[in-house]
């Protein structure tokens, strides 16, 4: 049993677990480097053997507790046969979406178009810097894959002002949307993943009189699917604000907190266990600093169970060698 396995079943740890969202990216020399050869983002999730070598990049260098794949939430509108490229400096543009080709698609054709993130999955199960540690799969949530697929670009800027104006539309794509997770998070499982994260990172743009029928409802779904399979789930509704309520409804295994919520308020209003929240900009300060943070999580958390990540992804600005004084000091706090 590894020390996030004890932390998922509510069992508090002395030494706290970490691993770190985005850690397979931008902020490494070593990914960098096999980026700028492979202009084509989908086609580098696509082939296993260089989306493997990138999910082990930072296992090479850290002491981390769990390996996240290097894939991306997008792979799913890709699957169903939504254009996704990715743009620089831009992020990511989609092409229009065509409910009446998805209704018809078939799920074999789904699966053969995603296989090689299946494979990448077995590849570093099979591999030894995995051993003792988890795997941790992911998707989008079936919010914020619907803001995606719907908006065609990042809402960074906002939603487009018509994104809610045919919701019989809207709650179709919602349902097709979470047929195709549940398939994509099986053949995950399937393939080796240990644990399931569910980004929602978009949840923090919804109206509350909207989170039941586009996160609660959803998500409730995908929490139960995955528990069905033994597997625990850790959500990320990032920016939500009431945490307490998604964990009451969603009920998930774990909680992935954002940078904007008080731990301490968390530590006293939920009781399953916890991850992140840690802002990633405190990485692009100092070590005194960034020791201050680290301890202020890890005190609040003492006596909760607890896995240390950020509340967000890792910025690529972040020096590696502030990743690794991070690492050191959650292993030896
Ligand atoms: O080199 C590049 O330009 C690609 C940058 C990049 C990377 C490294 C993208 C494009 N995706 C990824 C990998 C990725 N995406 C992982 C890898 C595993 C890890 O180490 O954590 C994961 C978990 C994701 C998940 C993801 N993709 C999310 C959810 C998490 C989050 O950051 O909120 C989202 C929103 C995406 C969409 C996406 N993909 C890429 C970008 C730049 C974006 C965000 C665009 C936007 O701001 O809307």
């Amino acid at each position: 049993m590894t020390l996030i396995d004890e932390v998922l079943m509510n069992n508090i740890t002395s030494n706290k677990p970490i691993w770190i969202m985005r850690q397979a990216g931008r902020y490494l020399p070593e990914f960098r480097e096999i980026r700028s050869r492979n202009p084509n983002f989908i086609e580098l999730c696509l082939n296993e053997k260089l989306s493997s070598e990138i999910t082990l990049q930072p296992l090479r260098r850290f002491n981390l507790d769990a390996a996240i794949i290097f894939s991306d939430i997008l792979m799913l509108p890709y699957g169903l046969n939504q254009k996704v490229e990715f743009k620089k400096n831009i992020g990511p543009i989609l092409g229009n979406l065509n409910l009446d080709n998805i209704l018809n698609l078939k799920e074999i054709d789904f699966v053969e178009k995603l296989k090689p993130v299946y494979k990448l999955i077995k590849l570093i199960r099979n591999n030894d810097l995995t051993k003792n540690k988890n795997t941790i799969g992911f998707v989008g949530a079936p919010w914020t894959l619907l803001v995606y697929m719907i908006n065609q670009e990042s809402p960074k800027l906002g939603l487009k002002n018509d994104f809610f104006k045919d919701k019989i539309f809207l709650n179709e794509t919602l349902k097709v949307i979470e047929k195709y997770l549940i398939i994509h998070i099986k053949n995950q499982v399937e393939s080796g993943a240990q644990i399931i994260q569910i980004f929602d990172s978009w949840a923090g743009l919804l109206e509350e009189k909207d989170l039941s029928n586009y996160i609660y409802e959803p998500t409730t779904n995908l929490v139960k699917y995955i528990k069905s399979l033994n597997i625990p789930v850790i959500c990320f509704p990032k920016g939500i604000k009431k945490y307490k309520e998604f964990c009451e409804i969603v009920n998930p295994s774990a909680i992935c907190i954002d940078y904007e919520v008080d731990p301490k308020q968390i530590m006293k209003d939920i009781k399953i266990p916890v991850q992140g929240g840690m802002d990633p900009k405190i990485l692009l300060t100092d070590r005194e600093n960034l020791k201050k943070e680290v301890k202020k999580y890890l005190d609040i958390f003492r006596n909760h169970p607890y896995i240390f990540n950020l509340g967000h992804g890792i910025l690529p600005s972040t020096d590696p060698k502030m990743m690794d004084y991070l690492v050191k000091m959650v292993k030896d706090y």
